[in-house]
């Protein structure tokens, strides 16, 4: 069973006819990863796929999607504007583990100021709302990792997976279609401090994620240090390396 391969066709094929989508280079290797783990009944293929896109308005749209049996399931997509936009991110990450189920979903802000959130926050709220209403709190998550959410962040942990394949699929098609028309009403930044001030708030966001991602255990086990690094600075999270130009 591969949980979350509806949630990326549906993401794939309404971008496809919303965007003008061109491709983004996967750096060599890193397209599709497999690897066979534990003895006999145990035994497991654990294959990671990794898509990638850019549009005029958008850096990077980028998906990891881990299949691994009926107890690891994981569909990690984000959407990195142009730094001359002041969009936020679109941010989802489902996770199904042995332990159940886990699904942040959101639009990342850049900034928390009044006006950032009139414009990119409530118009979102009466999406939040209807599908909160059905998926509750999902408890603790870290402290730091606050400033980069918004107030209609979904993030919850279904005990069952029909839920995951109704409600959360529902949510998730109506986050990105709202966050689609952000993109296209969204106009480009001309304001040097504001771009400047973008450009911080992408990198301190970028930074934080590859610093912190919560699937760095995860892939080291699998696929070893080495390729783990280099997925994550090189490929996930790879804005400081565009930067630079490497
Ligand atoms: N998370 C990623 C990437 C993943 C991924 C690139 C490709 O950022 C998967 C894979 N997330 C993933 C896995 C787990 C989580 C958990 C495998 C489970 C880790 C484990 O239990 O071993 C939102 N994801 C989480 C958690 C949160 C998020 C809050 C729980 C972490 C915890 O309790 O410590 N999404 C995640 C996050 C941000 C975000 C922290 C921050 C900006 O956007």
């Amino acid at each position: 069973m591969t949980l979350y391969q509806p949630f990326l066709d549906y993401a794939l094929a309404v971008m496809q006819e919303r965007l003008s989508l061109q491709p983004y280079t996967i750096p060599e290797g890193f397209e599709c990863k497999q690897e066979t783990t534990g003895k006999g009944k145990k035994q497991e293929t654990i294959i990671t796929t990794s898509y990638a896109f850019k549009s005029p308005k958008l850096r990077q749209i980028r998906a990891a999607h881990v299949q691994g049996g009926n107890s690891l399931q994981v569909l990690n997509f984000v959407i990195f504007p142009q730094l001359t936009y002041d969009l936020p991110f679109f941010g989802a990450d489902l996770v199904t583990l042995p332990g159940g189920h886990l699904i942040a979903l959101d639009m990342q802000p850049l900034f928390h100021d009044t006006a950032y959130q009139q414009q990119y926050t409530e118009p979102i709220l009466p999406i939040f709302q209807t599908h909160q209403q059905h998926l509750s709190w999902g408890g603790d998550f870290p402290e730091e990792a606050k400033s980069f959410f918004s107030p209609a962040f979904l993030w919850t942990r279904p005990k069952e997976t029909e839920v995951v394949q109704t409600r959360v699929f529902e949510a998730f098609k109506d986050y990105l279609e709202a966050y689609l028309n952000f993109v296209e009403q969204a106009q480009p930044i001309t304001d040097s401090q504001r771009l400047s001030d973008i450009l911080q708030a992408q990198r301190s966001y970028v930074r934080y994620r590859a610093a912190k991602d919560p699937a760095r255990g995860m892939f080291t086990r699998f696929y070893g240090e080495a390729w783990t690094e280099e997925y994550i600075h090189g490929f996930l999270f790879d804005l400081e390396r565009q930067l630079v130009g490497v």
